[in-house]
């Protein structure tokens, strides 16, 4: 016989409802959820360092205002992100401490450098286009905390696509040397940013019990099916051609097709050898040591503060 609790779980994924923080859950939700979230915060900090390279090259006091807004934004997504894994009873040091030792994951596509201001263009357009894709349907992902923080994440990163989007448009208006530079941050993204829904279908081992659990509303292949079909007008709008000889609309399927993604190289950076992930970490970890005195002081600042109420 099930026991009380486990039924009421069942029901409330069955329903479409919500699982809150206090609710009883398998072991293995919450394992997976404290997984994923980790993930993603980790993702979001670790995602500031690419196009944070660039705020003090901005070629305007404009683009470095809108530069500024968006790496701060990530910074806030990342900490509303490690806030939603507490809730699942995570300790926020422990899940830091395993990101700068290797021992938990963040998303493939921050381990490939920013090389001209055009990439903080093409970051904007694919990467966080691509995010969205993801995320909006995790807006109705099972776990209530975690659904609540993507509908802020993803009005966010909306802003953040067009502002991407937005600045491409004025490069391509520029000078020829501007379009190719924009052309070239394209050919170099395009790739990485098709990894970032993670492995095919066939070779995603969390999918199919995510998706029984409506942690995942869609499987991997099918949100970068979804990308791949909004992106194309987008690059037609812009002039640029995606770097793939094999995309093209499929009137029977009513997709584009597109051709076989590197699933080495994407192994290869998911397990620490892409161009930029020893130096990702290596930031990481120093902002982490740098900032040591600063929880400190804010730990002896809340000490006070509440030896004083006990006064
Ligand atoms: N990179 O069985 P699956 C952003 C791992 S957006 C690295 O399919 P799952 C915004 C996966 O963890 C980026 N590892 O796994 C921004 C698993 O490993 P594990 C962050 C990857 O979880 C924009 C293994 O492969 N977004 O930050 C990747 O069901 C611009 C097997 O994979 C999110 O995290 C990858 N690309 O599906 C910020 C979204 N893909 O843990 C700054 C939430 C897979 O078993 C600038 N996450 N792996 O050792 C998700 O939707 C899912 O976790 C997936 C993966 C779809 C990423």
């Amino acid at each position: 016989t099930t026991p009380p609790e486990a039924e009421h779980f069942d029901r409330t994924i069955e329903r479409d409802q919500r699982i809150e923080p206090r609710d009883w859950m398998p072991e293995d939700y919450r394992r997976t959820l404290v997984r994923q979230v980790a993930q993603h915060a980790h993702s979001e900090i670790i995602g500031m360092q690419p196009e944070g390279n660039w705020i003090t090259r901005a070629p305007s006091l404009r683009r470095k205002a809108i530069l500024l807004a968006k790496v701060q934004d990530e910074a806030g997504h990342g900490l509303y992100l490690y806030s939603a894994a507490e809730t699942l009873g995570a300790d926020r040091a422990d899940l830091t401490a395993r990101l700068i030792s290797g021992r938990q994951k963040y998303s493939s596509i921050f381990n490939y450098p920013a090389l001209t201001f055009a990439d903080v263009g093409v970051i904007g357009w694919l990467v966080d286009g691509a995010a969205i894709c993801n995320q909006v349907p995790l807006c109705r992902s099972s776990y209530g905390p975690y659904a609540r923080a993507m509908i802020r994440i993803c009005k966010e990163e909306s802003f953040h696509q067009r502002q991407g989007y937005e600045l491409l448009m004025t490069m391509m208006r520029g000078t020829d040397a501007q379009r190719r530079m924009v052309q070239d941050a394209t050919n170099r993204w395009w790739w990485p940013s098709l990894m970032m829904f993670g492995p095919p279908d066939h070779d995603s081992p969390n999918t199919a019990r995510s998706m029984a659990w409506k942690i995942k509303r869609h499987t991997n292949d099918e949100l970068r099916q979804r990308f791949v079909d909004m992106t194309v007008p987008q690059a037609e709008a812009l002039g640029v051609t995606l770097p793939d000889p094999e995309l093209r609309w499929n009137p029977e399927r009513g997709h584009y097709d597109f051709g076989e993604i590197d699933w080495a190289e994407f192994k290869q950076v998911v397990s620490g050898n892409g161009p930029c992930n020893e130096q990702r970490i290596t930031h990481r970890r120093r902002a982490h040591e740098e900032g040591a005195w600063v929880r400190e002081a804010a730990a002896a600042h809340a000490a006070k503060q509440a030896a004083r109420t006990r006064e």
